[in-house]
């Protein structure tokens, strides 16, 4: 063994001049300048030449985020960059930082905005999901002011809930649950209520407790914003389609792809496909790589006909030319999502898991008259 080892003492040696040079005197037994590891907060070190400062020392530490300094003895203030955004909150911790968030915002750095409608208006929420402790009847019980009237803007003659005179505590209570896995907030206050149910409770009415309403907040997950195709951040040239109809082959009557937004108003306020068959799709190119998590879909009417997609599937592509259709990850079945069953409820479908991409397409697999569609994807840019 003894020969052995000094010629590699010797090939250091000749490599290495310094650094056998400063462990000259050290004990023999030594295995070198990293032994006992000299770097602090599981610092990995390594041998090296490099002078640090005006000293040789012989090795470097490599430093774990969160850690720095020579021998990695100083925990990085993580806050120093400022991670949270929308007024969050930072605290430093060991190689991580938290963001404690103002009510309207979530996600790890509080760049989520969490305060969309919930879905009272639209009809994301059903009418199974709105219970009250009392439903008024008037007109000798022939008009009932139900519960599921409780939708902000709702119209018509009866058009709100409104608790029976005889009820001494009214309550209206709205359950999400079984939306989907995500647990919704109901936002707008700080702290977010995290909740499956929401009740409330009128304190002060004014001859009969009456009232409409909207729920605002997202899911737990966060990455649940509109994209933009209702706000139009979403431009046309974005929205592409297999076909277009003309109503009565007329120019104006066109019912082209960059019309298919969530709630587009008008009389020509949607995308409707030239042909009825399983082949037509409705394209939107997001630009760039998006996480998508959810699809709100909505019918429209064709001068009085009502017209809208029962059920879809999703499919999705990076490049615009090789697609994949969403797959039922039980079934190992291309995935059929229900869609609308009418021309005006919105209709909303998680996507869980998310897709990854830039074009996605939707697939009407089932429509009512003709495949029209308005819609909005929900998901965010921004990856933590
Ligand atoms: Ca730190």
């Amino acid at each position: 063994m003894g020969p052995l080892l000094v010629s590699i003492a010797l090939c250091v040696h000749l490599a290495v001049p310094h650094l056998v040079k400063a462990a000259d005197g050290e004990d023999p037994t030594s295995a070198g300048p990293c032994h006992p590891n000299p770097c602090h907060n599981g610092g990995t070190c390594e041998i090296s030449e490099t002078f640090r400062g005006d000293t040789f020392i012989g090795y470097v530490c490599k430093c774990p985020s969160g850690f720095s300094g020579i021998h990695c003895q100083h925990n990085v203030n993580e806050c120093e960059r400022s991670p949270c955004r929308n007024g969050g909150i930072c605290t430093d911790l060991v190689a991580n930082y938290t963001c404690e968030c103002p009510g309207e915002y979530m996600g790890r750095n509080c760049q989520y905005k969490c305060s969309g409608p919930l879905g009272m208006e639209g009809g994301i929420i059903s009418n199974q999901q709105i219970t009250a402790s009392s439903t008024h009847r008037a007109l000798f019980g022939l008009q009932k002011w139900y519960p599921y009237f409780a939708r902000l803007n709702k119209k018509g003659l009866v058009n709100a809930w409104t608790a029976a005179e005889n009820d001494r505590w009214p309550w209206i209570q709205i359950f999400r649950g079984n939306i989907d896995n995500n647990t919704p907030f109901a936002n707008s206050f700080t702290p977010p209520i995290e909740a499956q149910y929401v009740r409330i409770y009128p304190q002060v009415c004014r001859r009969h407790c009456t009232l409409r309403m909207e729920l605002l907040g997202c899911e737990l997950t966060g990455c649940s914003e509109p994209m933009g195709m209702k706000s139009g951040h979403v431009q046309d040239y974005q929205i592409t389609a297999s076909s277009i109809f003309r109503t009565l082959n007329m120019d104006m009557f066109t019912w082209e792809p960059g019309k298919a937004r969530l709630d587009k108003q008008g009389k020509v306020n949607a995308w409707t496909s030239g042909h009825s068959d399983q082949s037509q799709w409705l394209q939107v190119d997001m630009l760039q790589p998006t996480k998508i998590t959810g699809v709100i879909t909505q019918g429209a009417k064709d001068f009085g006909h009502v017209q809208f997609v029962g059920s879809y599937k999703v499919a999705y592509s990076n490049n615009g030319e090789r697609w994949f259709i969403y797959q039922d990850e039980k079934q190992k079945t291309d995935k059929v999502f229900q869609g609308n069953f009418d021309n005006d409820t919105h209709r909303k479908n998680v996507i869980d898991p998310p897709i990854y991409a830039r074009f996605i397409r939707i697939l009407p697999w089932s429509w009512y008259g003709r495949i029209t569609l308005r819609a909005e994807l929900l998901g965010c840019t921004e990856e933590e």
